[in-house]
């Protein structure tokens, strides 16, 4: 068989966001776009020579025309071998997993993960490292200097692979071993948690409902939940994967999966409802009536983890994302441990557990995960509560209520305008940057600031600096407002207004979120002049 090489040149804006490059579908297709990034991601990484990965997706619209791609671009780089999962189907955790168990130099992941999938709508492809975990930034770097330098890439001329039946098959040279996308990470499940307890949970009549949003976490809660652990067949919801997640977003929050918002806020609700996104990284945890903000569900699995198989020895640390609310901070506090606090995006949590300093990490926008991969994982979030509820046997709610009464609560709330103009909103920030220093002392909409920083990050391990990873303003009486511009949209640019306020007195905690947060709100839309600025008063989504 032939390879073939083909001249190419660097096609503009190539360059990975939050999590590996994200573009309109129809800009992933066309000729030469995605062969271009991932002969990048080769160069990058000193070729793929003698080399093995895993490669799979989210299932969305071109996932396994791109698979192919991949896999004939691999081959004719020299690699030995590729592991993909059957149907191109991985969920992001899985693939973690896969790429660790079988210790491969990477994988590629196809997935443009909570955003909605369809020819008319987004898709994505990152690459993680030989750890499991997202490319750190000096790898990401690495890639988009190869971007801007690219001259040709390498093809294999051959026919596509049937990825329809678990088999090993070969591309040119290359192995390509398709394997169960569900098997393996099953397994790894098993291992961390106390199954039987799990299944006499569910045996005494305690009910579910997962939302999988037609995305890639149907087959896997499918297999675990109801096959394994006894959910009644049913509870998974949207289990099908569909390539354009049935039409919605698959971002599990109390917006886009208001389908089970509306049953778990129902008199008949089940005892539990949880949803994942798109490549099943994310996750929503909802009791009956009862909606856990992820900045809080971070907290409760920290303070209960001793509860978990995996965990009763106790956590090493804990990390969050600098946006994500304080609460696991104060829970950290009483264990005597470490926490982290590190810019948006799962790689930045990467050195931290590589090094044992960290067990368990979290992000304000429904990631929890811990070391047992290098991402984020939605149904391991899920089976973290299960196993707490069935060793406490409380309700979310008496869960949530008992965990404010010992460590204060952090209302919390995020605003994002989203498709604003980009060069208003990168004035914003740079507005803000600069009068930063200037703010403290300040009143706006009555709040007086106490201090405010252009956040940089200076990771413990390497020492390497990320710097403006989002402005951060602190008000007197324990409010907090964060903004950032999203690094995973694909239209203009998304302001995020994160919103913060600490109440440790228990007559407070039954209060309205947004109620609570109206302070902090006018008192940061004032500051960044978001009216006057971008046009708008109002966000398109509150979570
Ligand atoms: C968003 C979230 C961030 C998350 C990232 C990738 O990034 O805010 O916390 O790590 O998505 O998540 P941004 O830059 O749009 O705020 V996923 O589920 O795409 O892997
Ligand atoms: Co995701």
């Amino acid at each position: 068989m032939a390879v073939n090489v083909i001249s190419a040149s660097p096609i503009d804006g190539q360059v990975p966001g939050t999590s590996g490059l994200r573009k309109k579908t129809a800009a992933f297709m066309r000729p030469g776009y995605l062969e271009n990034f991932v002969q990048s991601v080769f160069d990058a990484i000193g070729g793929a020579e003698g080399k093995t990965f895993v490669v799979g997706g989210d299932g969305r619209f071109f996932n396994t025309e791109a698979i192919q791609t991949i896999l004939k671009m691999a081959a004719a780089n020299g690699a030995v071998k590729v592991i993909v999962g059957q149907n191109g189907i991985l969920s992001t955790p899985a693939a973690s997993h896969l790429i660790r168990l079988n210790k491969t130099d990477g994988g590629l992941i196809l997935s443009a993960s909570h955003n909605p999938g369809g020819i008319n709508q987004d898709f994505g492809l990152k690459f993680n490292t030989a750890n499991g975990g997202p490319a750190p930034e000096s790898v990401t770097h690495e890639i988009i200097r190869c971007t801007a330098a690219i001259s040709q890439y390498r093809i294999e001329q051959s026919a596509d692979i049937d990825l329809s039946a678990i088999a090993t098959l070969t591309c040119g040279d290359m192995l390509v071993s398709i394997v169960d996308p569900v098997s393996d990470y099953q397994d790894l499940m098993q291992n961390i948690f106390d199954f039987d307890k799990i299944r006499a949970l569910f045996a005494s009549g305690f009910t579910v409902q997962f939302d999988a949003m037609h995305a890639v976490t149907g087959p896997y809660a499918h297999a675990v939940l109801e096959d394994c652990l006894g959910a009644k067949p049913g509870s998974v919801v949207n289990g099908v994967p569909l390539p354009d997640f049935g039409g919605g977003h698959p971002d599990p929050n109390p917006v886009w999966a208001k389908q089970l918002m509306d049953v778990m806020m129902d008199e008949a609700a089940p005892d539990f409802g949880a949803a994942s996104d798109g490549d099943g990284d994310r996750n929503m945890i909802v009791g009956r009536g009862a909606y856990v903000t992820p900045s809080d569900s971070l907290a409760v699995l920290a303070a209960n983890a001793t509860l978990v198989p995996a965990y009763a020895q106790g956590l090493a640390g804990v990390a969050r994302s600098m946006p994500t609310s304080a609460a696991c901070d104060r829970v950290a506090d009483k264990l005597g441990i470490e926490c982290f606090v590190t810019p948006t995006g799962w790689k930045f949590f990467g050195n931290l557990m590589d090094a044992g300093r960290t067990t368990m990490c979290g992000e304000e926008s429904a990631g929890t995960g811990s070391d047992h991969v290098r991402e984020k994982d939605g149904l391991w979030a899920v089976l973290m509560w299960l196993n707490i509820i069935a060793e406490r046997r409380l309700s979310v709610d008496e869960i949530m209520a008992d965990h404010w009464a010992k460590y204060g609560r952090n209302f919390y709330s995020r605003l994002d305008f989203e498709a604003v103009n980009a060069v208003a909103a990168n004035d914003l920030m740079l507005m803000l940057r600069d009068s930063a220093d200037a703010l403290t002392g300040q009143q706006f909409a009555g709040l007086t600031v106490t201090k405010a920083q252009d956040y940089a990050y200076t990771d413990p391990i390497d020492q390497s600096i990320s710097e403006h990873q989002g402005i951060q303003v602190w008000f007197e009486g324990g409010a907090r407002a964060v903004l950032r511009l999203s690094g995973t949209g694909t239209e203009g640019a998304t302001l995020r207004i994160y919103l913060e306020q600490y109440a440790p007195d228990a007559a407070d905690h039954g209060r309205e979120t947004q109620l609570v947060l109206n302070p902090v709100r006018l008192a940061i839309l004032e500051i960044a002049e978001v009216e006057k600025r971008l046009g708008r008063t109002e966000p398109d989504v509150t979570t």
